[in-house]
Parts: C-alpha cells; structure tokens; sequence
C-alpha cells in the first residue's frame, strides 16, 4: 500500500536514477578447464592461445570454447558469428557465463540447488541466417564464457569474432586504490572492482544473483563507498527505496525488488535495525542531515519491531518467527547477537535525535541502552567461561562475542582480552562469510587488535585471492570451497559486495596497512 509520503519518497529515489558508465572489455585468453585437486573447487584453467586465435577456430556441431576475460565484469555480451559453406540448418549457440572456473567446467544439470536453476547463467540462440552480429538482451556477471556450438551439423562451419563485453557500472572504471604495500594492494584492488561491479542502479548484493537491493549488504557498501568511489547520491536513492516501499505497518524490507517497479522484498528482523545505522553513517559521510531528518521516523520505527521480544529482564529473546541473520551458518544461536544489535541500533538512534535536535528521544533511547546493556552484562556473560553465551544452549560463538563489543557492551580494555580469547578457542561456532567476518574485523580494529585483524585479513580475504578471486565471495570457508547456504556451490555469488570491505577497513584503520 502506497502513501502519498512514500510516492514522494519513490519519485525520489527515480530521481536519482544513476547514468551508468560502460565500458568495452575484450576476452583476454582462450582457456581449457582442467581437473585439479589443488585448485579452488577442483577446476584449474589452463591457458591454451591468447584470445586473438579464435578467428582462427572454424566450429563444427558440438565443438566449444572457454574465454577467460581476465576479471570479473558485469555487462552485455556482443559477438558475431560467420559462415563456411553452405548453411543447411539453423545454428544453435549455447553460452555459460562463469565467475568461477567450476561454472564453466561442471555441468549445470541436474540441478539440487535451493534457489531457482535460472539463476545459473546460460543461454541458448538460434541463428537462421549468417553471418549475424547480436548482443545478448540480458546482463551477465562473468569473468569466464564458455561458447558451444550446440546444434549437430557438421556440413558447415562457423567462426566467432568481435567477442567483447560492455561493462556497466555506477562506480567508475579507474579503481581507487590507494598506495599500500604490496601484500594488502592487491585485497584493495580485488575488494574495489567487486564494489564497483555491484554498483549498478541501485547497491546490488551480487549482480549475478540476487541482483538485489539488501538493507545489510547496503550498510556495507555504502561504507565502503564513502571512502573510495563516493558516490552518495546512489546511497540516497536506495534509502528512499527502503522508505518508500516499507510496508503499512512502517517496516522497512530486508530486501527491495528494484524492478519493474519498486517492491519490498521480505522481512529481516536484523536488517530492520540496521536502517538507523545506515541513515546515521550516510549523514555523516555526505553532510546531507536533511534527509536524516526526513527519514527520522522511518529509522526510529524500525527499532519497535524488535524491542517487542524484549522481556521485563531487559532480554532479547528469539519468537522464532522472524528471519534473524548473522551469518550463513545454521549452528549459530542468533540471541545474543540480536541483544547486542538491538543496543547498536539505539545507539545510532541516539547520535541521530541528538544531531536533530531532540533530547527527549535521546533521554529516553539512552535509558533503553543502560537496561539493554546491563541485562547482557548480567544475564548473558558467563564468568567461567569468560564468553558471551547465547540462546538456551548457552552457545558461544564468534558472532555474540563480536555484536557485543560492536555495541559497546564492553569497555575496550575488557572488549580486548575478550577477543583475543575468542580468537583462540578452538571451540567457539566460527562464521562462514564475509559478512560477519567483516564485523570480526571492524570489533579488532575498534579496541586496537591490529596484528590480530592483520593476521585475519591476510588469512581470510587473502585465501580467496590464493584461490584466484578476482572479485570478493558471498561465503567462504578456507576449510570447505563448496560450501554453499543453497545446496549448490554454483549457484553462490563470487561478486559479492558484502565482502569489499577490506578496502573500507584499510582506509579507517591507516594502521592496518602499515
Ligand atoms: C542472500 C543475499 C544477501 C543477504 C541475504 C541475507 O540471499 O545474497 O546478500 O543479505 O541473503
């Protein structure tokens, strides 16, 4: 149901529709998949001829080749096709567009995966007359194209030419990078194009899939943002995207259909909380409290949502009917974690009404920090153990200790210690992405654990680029590539802005770098 405030907020938001730039990439090297035990997902891709030899590859029914583009990219794919000899039959064109090697060595079908087979990026065209120069209507998000000749005539052949992709971005092409040494340029420059890539006309999680406009992930890169490409105006927009299509009941998506016309997408307790942060960081970044103030009732409903599981003892305790999100990890107890959220959006809260001008909302949020704070301190710190517990398991995880200090339940000389605990203890629930890993990092570098976060950055975004990321992953566990939260690794996204945080960290933190 659409208000008249939320129509203005959607005119908004289409006012601020970005140009997008584009830009010709060609592919770089005619590449074959080879199985190899060692490599990410048991694919290697062995460089057979520079990219040019195509011309030379006369194709008959059922011959293929395997492209590599030299990186990631997020765009239209043109090409044309000619002819030797007579053609007797259409020609039947399959393409597979893969950010990893696996996708275009394994075969997509049959498919178990969790989430739509649609999502797995290949298409077939039939041409009936040749030669033919096309560009494919849909955008794709691909570093490796696999081209197969899929009809079964061997009368004729056929040969490609003029391959290239036309790059979008709302970025730009020149990354930002910053001078550092060279062991961090490269987890700058990787975390920088899988932002840039990301960015189109709205903040996409992944632009292969969900090609959508997540309120976690958005916080994320709109940080990032802020410190390389700044673009505001984007961040702006998707903001009016969450005002404009939250639901009657005042709450903002966890997620937003950009297209044919905005939508809220479903429901995230977590996220809901998240909307003050990220109206807060945006304020401050781009000066514009003008629409900190416009969006201040938005931000400050958002927090109702979840206060409402808070009991009399001042305890966040999980209903069970909410999508509650940390991390893609189904063992983690999420209790704590929202507690300690619920404190880190008030706090915003907080920094937002008193830059408004409103002392009474700043009273009485403060007292909600001062009860939400104690119960944490009190019901769920365990003194044995010396961890945060979570849940009627008592479970202690990475993820409860992390929100905890993020919420400034600690002071920095307990925060501290704590960690370092945390960091080894063997038998803590340890995250499987880079979206709390990212939190991981922010909790090290706000008590001062440099090393520590050194260690951890080198080890973690440092393995995807030992595994060939040319651009940040949606999950990864150095200690199982296939790991996927939908029942497939090939259906995980491998362009995933949630994880181009380093570049963000390495600007906040000089001292990361050094
Ligand atoms: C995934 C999306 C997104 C994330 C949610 C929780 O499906 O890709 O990145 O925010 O789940």
């Amino acid at each position: 149901m659409f208000t008249t405030q939320s129509i203005r907020w959607l005119q908004q938001a289409q006012t601020l529709l970005p140009q997008l730039t584009e830009r010709l990439f060609s592919p770089t090297s005619l590449v074959e998949p080879c199985a190899d035990s060692d490599a990410f997902q048991g694919w290697r891709l062995q460089q057979i001829a520079p990219a040019a030899e195509l011309v030379n590859r006369w194709m008959s029914g059922g011959d293929s080749v395997v492209l590599d583009f030299g990186e990631h990219l997020v765009g239209h794919l043109a090409f044309s096709v000619h002819l030797s000899g007579t053609q007797n039959a259409p020609v039947r064109l399959q393409f597979i567009f893969g950010e990893t090697p696996a996708e275009v060595a394994e075969p997509f079908d049959p498919y178990r995966g969790n989430l739509s087979r649609a999502w797995l990026q290949d298409e077939v065209i039939n041409l009936d007359e040749l030669p033919h120069a096309m560009q494919l209507p849909r955008r794709y998000a691909f570093r490796y194209l696999r081209i197969v000749r899929a009809d079964t005539e061997d009368d004729f052949l056929i040969q490609l030419r003029d391959i290239s992709c036309h790059a979008l971005t709302a970025a730009s092409f020149e990354l930002p990078v910053q001078p550092t040494p060279a062991a961090f340029a490269d987890i700058d420059r990787v975390s920088l194009r899988t932002l840039r890539n990301c960015m189109q006309t709205v903040f996409e999680d992944g632009p292969k899939r969900d090609r959508r406009l997540w309120l976690g992930d958005l916080r994320l890169m709109a940080q990032t943002n802020y410190l390389t490409f700044r673009n505001f105006a984007l961040v702006k927009r998707c903001l009016y995207l969450f005002a404009g299509t939250a639901g009657e009941d005042g709450m903002v998506a966890g997620s937003v259909y950009e297209r044919p016309r905005p939508l809220y997408g479903n429901s995230l307790l977590t996220f809901a909380c998240l909307f003050a942060p990220t109206l807060l960081d945006y304020a401050q970044a781009s000066g514009d409290w003008e629409l900190a103030r416009e969006l201040w009732p938005v931000a400050r409903r958002q927090i109702d949502f979840a206060l409402q599981y808070v009991q009399s003892d001042q305890l966040f305790i999980d209903p069970g009917t909410w999508w509650i999100f940390f991390d893609w990890c189904e063992a983690l107890d999420n209790q704590a974690s929202m507690h300690a959220c619920i404190i880190y959006s008030l706090r915003a809260l907080v920094v937002l009404a008193d830059n408004l001008g409103l002392p009474q909302e700043v009273a009485a949020l403060q007292a909600r920090i001062v009860q939400l704070v104690d119960a944490a301190r009190t019901l769920l710190w365990d003194e044995e153990q010396g961890f945060f517990i979570s849940g009627v398991q008592r479970q202690c995880s990475w993820s409860s200790q992390v929100w905890m200090v993020l919420a400034g339940v600690l002071t920095p000389a307990e925060a501290a210690p704590l960690l370092q605990r945390m960091l080894a203890q063997p038998d803590l629930v340890r995250p499987n992405g880079p979206y709390l890993y990212h939190h991981v990092m922010e909790a090290l570098l706000s008590v001062g654990l440099v090393s520590e976060a050194q260690a951890l950055l080198q080890e973690y975004w440092g393995g995807m680029l030992a595994r060939g990321a040319t651009t940040f992953w949606e999950v990864f566990n150095p200690a199982d590539d296939r790991l996927s939260p939908y029942a497939n690794h090939l259906v995980n996204s491998y362009c995933h802005a949630w994880s181009s945080t380093p570049s963000y960290l390495m600007r906040k933190y000089p001292a990361l770098i050094k």
